[in-house]
């Protein structure tokens, strides 16, 4: 069981991913827990200020220090360990398949999930054992950026997949991109499945798969198919 802590101003977001899907009958399985701790509840003047102006100057916003000192502190208070902090930020490093399979290990995570134009420094360097970032591309805020991580994670937990479509089997645990996939019908608008997975030749299909996912990740991510082949040799 692996306990998320997430320190966010929007806690409502994270329905999306209780709420549905895999991760919501990881949930109900008791494979993971997931508590948001709002630092607007550490606030102590009229309006729950949690932002202030950057010394300095400059545009926009940043989150305060001492409410999100408050949202750390009353998690490691009400859990009784010290939980690995990761601060999803645009600055961080990129979230990748072998990071996850680190994390997948820990039994206490907290995310803090940044809005505006981040967070004070000092939080950073008092509390952050990590910076993650999910690619370079500019999202709202880090709850979105959270949400990923703890989605691609909770598949990871065994018993999260259904024996079916295990992790192993997915996308990039081998570094390669999956093969092509085809249904019912037959026949659709003049396009037939390939003739060999109809075959029922199982070994014949387990080939032309590998082949395809060659050939698909050649065409589509070149970075990747380097990588891949530099790899085997
Ligand atoms: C001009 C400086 N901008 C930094 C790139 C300001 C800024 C934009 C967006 C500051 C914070 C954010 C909010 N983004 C995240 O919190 C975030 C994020 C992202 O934007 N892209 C990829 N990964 C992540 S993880 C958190």
């Amino acid at each position: 069981m692996i306990r998320f802590d997430v320190i966010t101003l929007f806690p409502d977001m994270f329905s999306a991913l209780t709420e549905n899907g895999v991760s919501r009958r990881a949930k109900q399985q008791g494979l993971y827990e997931l508590v948001c701790t709002n630092p607007r509840q550490f606030t102590h003047n009229k309006h729950n200020t949690v932002d202030d102006r950057p010394y300095g100057g400059g545009p926009g916003m940043l989150m305060m220090y001492p409410p999100l000192k408050a949202a750390v502190e009353s998690i490691e208070e009400h859990t009784q360990v010290k939980p690995h902090v990761i601060y999803l930020s645009p600055q961080g490093q990129p979230l990748t398949q072998a990071k996850l399979d680190q994390l997948k290990t820990r039994s206490n995570i907290t995310l803090v999930c940044g809005r505006y134009e981040g967070l004070d420094e000092r939080f950073i360097d008092t509390y952050v054992d990590e910076e993650i970032c999910i690619g370079d591309f500019v999202v709202s805020g880090g709850e979105l950026p959270a949400m990923m991580l703890m989605d691609s994670l909770i598949r990871l937990l065994p018993g999260a997949l259904g024996h079916a479509s295990s992790a192993e089997e997915d996308s990039f645990s081998d570094g390669l991109l999956d093969c092509p996939h085809y249904t019912r019908p037959l026949e659709v608008d003049g396009m037939r499945v390939p003739e060999i997975l109809q075959s029922g030749n199982h070994a014949k299909i387990a080939d032309w798969r590998q082949q395809q996912k060659l050939i698909k990740t050649e065409q589509k991510r070149p970075d990747l198919y380097s990588i891949y082949k530099a790899k085997q040799s």
